[in-house]
């Protein structure tokens, strides 16, 4: 039975290849041409619209586009029986991990300052700090956290994260729970969000959780853009408390013409692309849960839709 394609504006044609070279016998359909609604079996989506996947009755798994889901949850009507799939793609790992090193190196290293310096024609040495003086934090140790804090702890950064669960991860001190969350905040200089986006964690990083991290401290924000109360995070940029951020994500994408985002000077923004699901890495694992589900196996990365990732 066929997949439904759906992930506007991007073009299928590369996944339609790439999930043939793994499974040639499935038949993709793409959204919006996709014949009877009673035929489909599983649906490959980003951000579908609202309504779409109730209207296939006969739908048996419903697999993400992006390791994020809210976007498949926020449907009030998304089929409650039909599994729902996160992806873990070995390629948007990477590219995550790549983009959280960048940028912590960035910070670590004084880039801003150093090009304050050249704007102002000043030629001048700040001191280097060792990473193993450099605190780091990271929220959410999942495939991407877990990932990019192993790779900062290849540099010898004193690294925190913290989850849900317990974790033990070489290099990285592990914390839960409400205190457990503020004792990473309150050593990191640089803090890295790598949460889902659920009831739980939406507005996560506001007044209190920002003010809590040490004064001069850097946001990197990779996860989603409502983890982050705008208002907060703008006046403490104001205040000095924190010295700069990179937000790849935002409340509304693409993000308004008017945000203030666009012309603050210690922000980076990126137009949410800090990592991409690439057919090349990704059709391998979404062909093997199809393959999986079709011989009757349980499923990898199933979603619990009561925590929301
Ligand atoms: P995972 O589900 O693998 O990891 C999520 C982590 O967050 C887990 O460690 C989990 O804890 C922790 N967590 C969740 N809820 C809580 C909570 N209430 N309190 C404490 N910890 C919590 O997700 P991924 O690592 O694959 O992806 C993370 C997010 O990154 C995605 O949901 C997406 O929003 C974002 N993303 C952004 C991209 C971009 O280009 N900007 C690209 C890809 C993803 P535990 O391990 O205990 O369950
Ligand atoms: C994702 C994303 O969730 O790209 O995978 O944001």
């Amino acid at each position: 039975m066929p997949l439904l394609f759906y992930s506007e504006p991007d073009d299928p044609v590369p996944w339609i290849e790439a999930l043939g070279e793994h499974l040639p016998d499935l038949e993709v359909r793409v959204w919006p041409e996709i014949g009877n609604p009673d035929d489909i079996e599983f649906a490959l989506v980003w951000q579908p619209p609202r309504g779409l996947l109730a209207a296939l009755p006969h739908l048996q798994a419903i697999l993400s586009l992006g390791a994020g889901v809210e976007h498949i949850l926020a449907d009030p009507n998304i089929p409650r029986n039909v599994p729902l799939v996160r992806l873990v793609d070995p390629g948007l790992t990477t590219g995550m991990t790549e983009f959280v090193v960048m940028r912590v190196l960035h910070y670590h290293r004084r880039m801003p300052e150093y090009e304050a310096q050249r704007r102002d024609r000043v030629w001048q040495l700040l001191p280097q700090t060792h990473p193993s003086d450099r605190r780091v934090g990271i929220l959410g140790l999942g495939e991407l956290g877990s990932a990019a804090s192993r790779a900062l702890a290849s540099f010898g950064f004193d690294l925190a994260g913290w989850s849900r669960s317990a974790k033990s991860i070489d290099g990285i001190a592990t914390l839960q729970g409400e205190d457990g969350l503020f004792a990473v905040l309150e050593r990191s200089e640089i803090l890295v969000c790598l949460l889902p986006l659920t009831r739980e964690t939406e507005g996560i990083l506001d007044a209190t959780t920002l003010g809590a991290l040490p004064q001069g401290a850097h946001l990197i924000n990779v996860a989603r853009g409502a983890h982050v109360v705008d208002n907060d995070l703008l006046s403490l940029l104001d205040a000095g408390h924190i010295s700069g951020a990179t937000l790849d994500v935002f409340r509304n994408e693409p993000l308004p013409d008017d945000h203030p985002y666009w012309t603050y000077p210690q922000v980076m923004i990126m137009p949410h692309g800090a990592a991409w699901t690439l057919p090349k890495t990704a059709a391998s694992t979404i062909a093997d849960n199809i393959r999986r589900h079709r011989s009757g196996e349980l499923m990898t990365h199933v979603v619990n839709p009561e925590q929301g990732y």
